[in-house]
């Protein structure tokens, strides 16, 4: 509804009519050669805000109440999310990441070179989402990163069940009390603390910005290896006492490197899976630079972590 003008219901008439002369599909070519007699379909600004804010809003209540939340959607949050959605279209799942622009470092090869390497078996990935590749033998190339996360963003946002909410950060994890026999002071995570990223990055100089939440039982974090917002979750689990220290990412070995991040994409305290980079800060784990095989395949096991955890 139209309001807050001081003649809402005319006005409100008046847009209903017009949308109604004008509201017929055009097809592309029929606006071809007609540009002098064009008109887009009439719309008041008000219309616009609330077409996003309602939206927005209804989402940060929905998703308030997450089964699934993964932070960070970089190579490998973005796979486990889109494994996620392919399985399990009754869970709402929540992918919360800092930056504008969703994909972290996938948008580019390695050195800013466009070409994307992958190692095999990872192209079994690549054949499910659909990106053609060049097959090199034992590695396949696509040919411009963007085109794979391109794809595999449209896949995922394309899900009715998985919310992205970019440009926000996660600040903390909530946690619940979960003592064992050997550790009293033992947590599980039950959720993530949020705040848009430009607040997050102003509590220095501002005051009074507290942050929001998302209750969560199982929480996946991809947040890449250290940096400045890297690795955060693992961080932090060091700071709350849940892990001693962290092992500390390696040199580059590529021969290595993937394999080891593949196989140690796991729960690492109750209720948090950790996949991708992140996990090479926990266990002192080598780089890889520029092959990005691991990342997807640790999405594809976290997301099957999650589950296995989530159905527990
Ligand atoms: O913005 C970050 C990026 O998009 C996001 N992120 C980090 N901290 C966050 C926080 N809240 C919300 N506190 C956060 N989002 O997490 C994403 C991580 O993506 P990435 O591409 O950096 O990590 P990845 O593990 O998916 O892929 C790593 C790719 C690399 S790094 C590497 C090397 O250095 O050798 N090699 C490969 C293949």
């Amino acid at each position: 509804p139209i309001s807050g003008n001081g003649n809402g219901l005319a006005v409100k008439k008046n847009l209903a009519v017009k949308a109604a002369a004008s509201g017929q599909a055009k097809t592309l070519a029929e606006m071809q050669d007609k540009w002098e007699s064009f008109t887009f379909a009439p719309i008041r600004e008000s219309q616009v805000s609330r077409a996003m804010t309602r939206r927005y809003f209804a989402d940060l209540d929905a998703y308030a109440e997450s089964d699934i939340v993964i932070i960070g959607a970089g190579s490998c949050g973005l796979s486990a999310a889109y494994m996620l959605g392919k399985q399990r279209p009754d869970l709402k799942i929540a992918i919360i990441e800092a930056g504008v622009a969703p994909g972290g470092g996938a948008w580019l090869g390695g050195q800013l070179f466009s070409a994307m390497v992958m190692r095999k078996p990872a192209d079994a990935f690549l054949n499910d989402l659909g990106v053609p590749f060049e097959d090199e033998g034992d590695f396949v190339v696509v040919k411009h990163a963007a085109l794979f996360t391109s794809t595999l963003l449209s896949r995922v946002l394309a899900f009715p069940n998985i919310k992205l909410f970019n440009a926000t950060a996660v600040e903390d994890l909530i946690t619940r009390p979960a003592p064992t026999p050997t550790d009293p002071h033992a947590v599980r995570i039950a959720g993530v603390v949020t705040n848009w990223t430009l607040v997050s990055m102003h509590h220095d100089d501002q005051s009074c910005m507290d942050p929001n939440t998302i209750n969560a039982p199982l929480v996946i974090s991809t947040t890449g290896h250290d940096g400045p917002f890297g690795a955060f979750s693992v961080k932090r689990l060091v700071s709350m006492q849940q892990i001693e220290k962290l092992g500390g990412m390696r040199g580059l070995d590529m021969r290595s490197a993937e394999d080891a991040i593949v196989k140690r994409t796991r729960e690492v305290v109750t209720g948090l899976v950790v996949g991708g980079m992140e996990l090479s800060e926990v266990d002192g784990a080598n780089r890889m630079g520029p092959t990005f095989g691991a990342m997807v395949l640790s999405g594809v096991k976290a997301a099957e972590e999650a589950l296995s955890v989530w159905g527990a």
